[in-house]
């Protein structure tokens, strides 16, 4: 086992990742910019390394300094949590040519993953089933429009190195398709540099359903059931459930077996997620892979009663998993609680929380890093908080949600809390009808405090 991790993260994940730490033995170094010298991570780890200004390109992002704090320290391993470096496959590699244990896949998985056009070609050699469409880098209009024509439009323009909506567009006709073609290839040079298109059938209405998988360094490969990650806003997620309310067990079981024979095809090591759309008629379709711990993460936890970070930790020390799927026992559901104001376009609002309380009791469980004095930093992600709960049903669960959201206080700056007791209350919501679509056309003047 490790004798001590570095954490290349800050916020609730890091102080996430210190907690089960501590319970295994293990000692920790937080890292931090000059933004966060006031943090929970950095009081909490065992060490502290200051690695620079606010800016995430000098600070969390960026390598010969993490590098540089991973040798001073005399760390074993790296845990990257979520974002900042966690899907880079050049950190990977480093960390692997320094003789440093990277919490999570292979330099090589995260790469194949990451382009999105040979991860479709890998699910397709692995029998998973993906959406029609080119099947490979489209050169230029001219190809396109014929594809298009083929495949049948709406069709959807997508980059290879996008990922979270970007560089993406819905066709509806060929009257269209130049303009858009042309506005997705662009955006996607700014933003990734590189500008390699798909086109794919658009599906309609989807839900997005998600398996959490676990790989060990043996080939051996399991689910962890699924998460319901439909209730989002630009790509942005607010809530995530478990299990979700449109699976029965005859799907959960097959889409579970894509999602295993998804990772057995890469020999996957460590928590990874298999994202998958799914129509009106129970087709489903692997979209992306995420190849590392999600923010959701809590809801598998809570409805499986496992550590995943626990499980992570021990597959990257070489320690074997079992080798049975894990279904889940109970319902649990996350409320993501962001410095933002849902009355203004979720617009962000750092700033100082003059009074924080947090809710509590059975079957609430709360992962955040703030406290009542606290500033929250314009530098980073806003979310200040995680509110997940547990019952027996989805019913109760929604029940204690609504109770936890009443307890729960944070004054001086906006929070999504307001859209959270909005949404609870929302028939459609309650009654588990919905899709992806579903905020586009939610009444956010319900979100009042
Ligand atoms: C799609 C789609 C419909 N048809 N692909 C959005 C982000 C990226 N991961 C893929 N996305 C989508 N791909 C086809 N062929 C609809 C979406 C999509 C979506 C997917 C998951 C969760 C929310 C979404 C919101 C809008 C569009």
């Amino acid at each position: 086992m490790f004798n001590k991790i570095l954490i290349a993260n800050r916020g609730e994940i890091a102080l996430r990742i210190i907690r089960t730490c501590k319970e295994m033995g293990i000692k920790t170094v937080a890292i931090y910019s000059t933004a966060d010298k006031e943090s929970l991570h950095v009081r909490f780890a065992d060490e502290a390394v200051c690695i620079g200004p606010p800016a995430s390109s000098e600070s969390y992002l960026n390598i010969p300094r993490i590098m540089a704090a991973v040798e001073i320290t005399n760390s074993d391993a790296v845990h990257p949590g979520y974002g900042f470096l966690a899907e880079n496959d050049k950190f990977a590699e480093i960390c692997q040519q320094y003789g440093v244990k990277f919490i999570g896949p292979t330099a090589e998985m995260i790469r194949k993953m990451g382009d999105k056009v040979t991860a479709k070609e890998t699910m397709i050699k692995a029998g998973v089933p993906v959406v029609p469409g080119s099947g490979g880098l489209v050169k230029d209009v001219q190809q396109g429009l014929k594809i298009a024509k083929g495949i049948g439009y709406p069709v959807m323009i997508k980059a290879t190195a996008g990922g979270g909506g970007k560089g993406m567009r819905v066709v509806p006709g060929e009257e269209e398709f130049e303009a858009l073609w042309n506005s997705a290839k662009q955006e996607a040079k700014a933003a990734f540099g590189n500008d390699g298109i798909y086109i794919e059938k658009f599906v309609e209405e989807p839900r997005h359903i998600e398996f959490q998988i676990i790989g060990d360094q043996f080939g051996r490969v399991i689910h962890l059931s699924e998460r319901e990650c439909s209730i989002q806003r630009r790509h942005q997620k607010l809530v995530e459930e478990s299990p979700s309310p449109f699976l029965d067990q005859e799907l959960r079981d097959k889409m579970g077996d894509a999602a295993v024979k998804a990772g057995k095809s890469i020999n996957y090591e460590g928590v990874g997620t298999i994202e998958f759309l799914v129509d009106k008629h129970k087709n489903f379709y692997f979209m992306e892979m995420n190849t590392r711990i999600q923010v959701e993460h809590p809801v598998t936890e809570e409805v499986i009663d496992h550590d995943l970070i626990k499980e992570q930790i021990k597959v990257a020390a070489g320690i074997a998993i079992s080798g049975k799927n894990y279904y889940p026992t109970m319902h649990a559901m996350e409320c993501r609680i962001n410095a933002e104001d849902p009355l203004n376009g979720f617009r962000p609002s750092p700033g100082k929380i003059t009074s924080f309380h947090s809710a509590k009791g059975h079957g609430v469980r709360v992962d955040t890093h703030v406290y009542a004095g606290y500033s929250v930093p314009p530098f980073y992600d806003s979310m200040i908080a995680k509110l997940i709960c547990k019952a027996q049903t989805r019913e109760e669960c929604i029940k204690k949600m609504q109770r936890a959201l009443d307890e729960f206080v944070v004054e001086g700056i906006k929070t999504t809390v307001p859209f959270h007791k909005a949404l609870m209350k929302n028939e459609a919501f309650r009654s588990g009808k919905f899709d992806t679509s579903f905020l586009n056309t939610f009444d956010f003047e319900q979100c009042v405090e």
